[in-house]
């Protein structure tokens, strides 16, 4: 019996469409029309400006701890464009423009999870897609379950779920992959290569040579995607999506984009990478290219990009209005940690309630100094006090 050289059947092929000097393949031009060009470049612009806006809001403490994505516009957007208002979008926790695009208004993505309102990470009705995973990997499984649905009910939708590079290491992502290839669910998963996870480099991650051969082992197809180039993502999305529709089962897109900022609004980067590195990532943002590429056919110019960016900037400033005006019950928190309240959180329940009431004028503000509810103490305060009593017990000499 000889030893014999098994070749994987598949090949992983690269697709980039528009380079970064905004050139276009002839060949593999989508061709969309001037209207959908400009409509695609607002949805960009968009995407941009409401990052930076976001990152504004989270400096400025109106909301918490925020991942940026510029320089990840066109690898979130294309995918999103590119399939039907029915299909589901399972994103990971940086794709806002992919769920803005899909249905989710701005004002709900302002209050959800940096916001800390319950509402935000309500999907509104009617929009086929999940809110933001934190758990990295978890949003794979949901998205294969949601694929087999769309499987069993036989209406032709697909699921498209976005995952990091950093994601593609842990188990979920690999159950996910696993399962979609046996059953061959219509389900397409768009892996966001931003070379980073944190402070992991994407050379320290796996020592696969893509990301995208991955899903060989799975028996399911994959393309490699400039993930800068928001026409490459959106042809290589329909495709995916095409093929899934018709029984073709899953696919992996590998989208070779760059995360520009910072990991969070709490991280700083520079304390592990080189800015050398960004530098030449600066020159391939989504953005800068595509601009270049209309303005070269004539379907953009200062005073059409001026008018779509002034259009954004007033949408994106009126739907931080809508989030800030928002009020809750801002003790409903407290209601859903436990059936039976705890004594040490109805006390916080009882200070918090107070605070309320005095931030609203109802009462005087209340002195902290004097805690008015009284706290379990900590062990170690237990501690101290006893030994505080047992000190004045002591007769004085
Ligand atoms: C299960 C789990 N482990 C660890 C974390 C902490 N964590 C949050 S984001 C992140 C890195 C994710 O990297 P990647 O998948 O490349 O996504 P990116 O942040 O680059 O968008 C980690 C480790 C988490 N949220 N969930
Ligand atoms: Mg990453």
């Amino acid at each position: 019996m000889p030893r014999t050289r098994i070749v994987p059947a598949e090949q992983i092929e690269h697709l980039s469409i528009l380079d970064e000097h905004g050139r276009i393949d002839a060949g593999l031009d989508p061709r969309l029309s001037p209207h959908e060009l400009q409509r695609l470049y607002q949805g960009l612009l968009m995407a941009r400006r409401f990052d930076e806006r976001m990152i504004k809001l989270s400096r400025q403490g109106r909301i918490g701890n925020y991942p940026p994505y510029r320089g990840q516009e066109a690898a979130a957007l294309g995918p999103a464009w590119a399939i039907e208002r029915d299909d589901w979008l399972v994103p990971s926790f940086r794709e806002l423009p992919a769920l803005i695009h899909h249905g989710w208004p701005m004002h709900r993505l302002i209050l959800g999870w940096w916001g800390g309102h319950e509402i935000g990470a309500q999907p509104p009705e009617g929009v086929c897609a999940l809110p933001l995973c934190g758990p990295v990997a978890g949003q794979c499984l949901h998205a294969a379950g949601i694929a087999w649905g769309c499987k069993l009910d036989g209406r032709g939708r697909v699921v498209v779920c976005f995952i990091g590079d950093g994601g593609t290491s842990e188990g979920d992502f690999h159950e996910a992959m696993n399962i979609a290839g046996v059953f061959g669910l219509p389900m397409i998963m768009v892996v966001q290569n931003n070379h980073w996870a944190i402070s992991m480099p994407r050379s320290r991650q796996t020592a696969s040579q893509t990301l995208a051969q991955k899903a060989i082992a799975y028996g399911i197809d994959a393309l490699q995607v400039d993930g800068n180039d928001i026409l490459s993502m959106i042809v290589a999305t329909r495709e995916a999506a095409e093929r899934a529709r018709s029984g073709g089962g899953p696919m992996l897109i590998e989208a070779i984009t760059y995360r520009l900022g910072p990991h969070s609004t709490s991280d700083d980067p520079k304390k592990y990478r080189n800015p050398a590195e960004v530098e030449p990532w600066e020159q391939r943002e989504p953005l800068i290219r595509f601009r270049r590429y209309l303005e070269a056919l004539g379907v953009l110019t200062d005073s059409v990009h001026q008018m779509l960016d002034a259009q954004v900037e007033e949408l994106i400033a009126s739907e931080v209005q809508i989030a800030e005006a928002y009020r809750t019950d801002e003790l409903t928190p407290f209601d859903h940690c436990f059936e039976k309240m705890p004594n040490h959180l109805a006390a916080q329940r009882a200070e918090f309630e107070a605070y309320l009431r005095a931030r609203s004028g109802e009462t005087p503000v209340p002195d902290r100094s004097r805690a008015t509810v009284e706290h379990r103490p900590a062990p170690d305060r237990i501690h101290r006090m006893s030994a505080d009593h047992l000190s004045s017990a002591i007769p004085a000499h």
